[in-house]
């Protein structure tokens, strides 16, 4: 407490705290969570993985990623806030007890740590990773565009300047396989994948890379609408929500689609707060509320998965 670095759930917090908290808030909750590494960054740095829930053998799980993109702060803030809120919460709320007594949380509190680090150092608009490669002097790929579903197809580019640059192949970069190849592994479990993003106030389910729709649209269609219904009812906050080709614009290579075209039939990507009046840069007066808005979302679609 009180010193520079110290870790706050009300704040933005460095990688190096975060870091720092993924240790301790699992060696102070031992019977709920524990961490594990996924993969390295391109810069060296450990991916962080909580798996949260009590532990029992063959449980289905939710796997919640944040912090792809570098700058939306809010999401990063949001993962280390569903963490506390279950440990918080587990034995003194039915709904949260009965999801971590029936079903596990993978949560991956920052994906894309490099970038989030030169954020926080050198440029706080900076969204891609930070790969180099040769032939090129410019940085970055950007993760929601290198997942190997309609690769760089539709709404990403080619040029490695570009910030919806979609890498030199599928997977190109460490963080992308890394991710892949936990949920490949992982597949008979996870039942759910959720991506948080900001901003907008969206939610968004597949299929971004083309106008097609999933096969259970109309399932997802219903299970959004009752989930930003949820979410709204807290703050009145109010969300759009749809398929993401429709609702937002066409974009390939995203997680969701991948994880979607894996098998994983539940699989949204969340756009949170705001809508614009401080976009990237919404102040920490508004990680509260959003967080605490969001994980009504978040738990209402998890109770409807794990009762699927
Ligand atoms: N939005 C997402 C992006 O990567 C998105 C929207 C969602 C695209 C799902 C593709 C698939 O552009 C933000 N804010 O990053
Ligand atoms: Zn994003």
């Amino acid at each position: 407490h009180g010193r520079a670095t110290g870790h706050s759930y009300t704040k933005y917090n460095s990688w190096e705290t975060i870091e720092a908290w993924t240790q301790q808030v699992a060696a102070q909750n031992p019977d709920l969570i524990s961490r594990s590494v996924i993969g390295t960054t391109f810069e060296g740095r450990s991916m962080y993985l909580l798996k949260v829930g009590k532990a029992k053998p063959n449980k289905p799980a939710i796997f919640i990623d944040c912090g792809f993109h570098a700058r939306e702060w809010i999401s990063p803030a949001f993962c280390q806030w569903f963490v506390r809120e279950a440990v918080r919460t587990y034995g003194q709320e039915i709904q949260m007890t009965e999801l971590l007594d029936k079903s596990y949380f993978y949560i991956l509190p920052v994906f894309n740590i490099d970038g989030y680090v030169y954020t926080w150092t050198k440029d706080r608009m900076w969204r891609k990773t930070r790969s180099t490669q040769a032939g090129t002097s410019c940085i970055g790929t950007d993760p929601n565009r290198n997942f190997n579903a309609g690769w760089c197809e539709n709404g990403a580019s080619t040029s490695p300047c570009s910030d919806t640059y979609c890498g030199s192949a599928p997977e190109s970069e460490k963080e992308t396989k890394a991710l892949a190849n936990f949920i490949q592994k992982n597949l008979s479990s996870i039942k759910a994948y959720l991506t948080i993003h900001s901003y907008s106030q969206l939610l968004l389910y597949p299929y971004s890379y083309s106008y097609k729709l999933p096969q259970n649209n109309a399932e997802l269609n219903a299970l959004a609408k009752a989930a930003v219904k949820e979410l709204a009812s807290l703050h009145g906050t109010k969300y759009t929500y749809g398929p993401g080709a429709t609702t937002i614009y066409l974009a390939a290579g995203g997680s969701d689609d991948w994880a979607y075209d894996q098998g994983i039939k539940y699989s949204f990507t969340f756009e949170l707060r705001d809508t614009g009046k401080y976009g990237f840069l919404l102040p920490e007066s508004q990680i509260r509320a959003t967080c605490e808005e969001t994980i009504l979302a978040v738990k209402h679609i998890a109770s409807y998965v794990l009762g699927h």
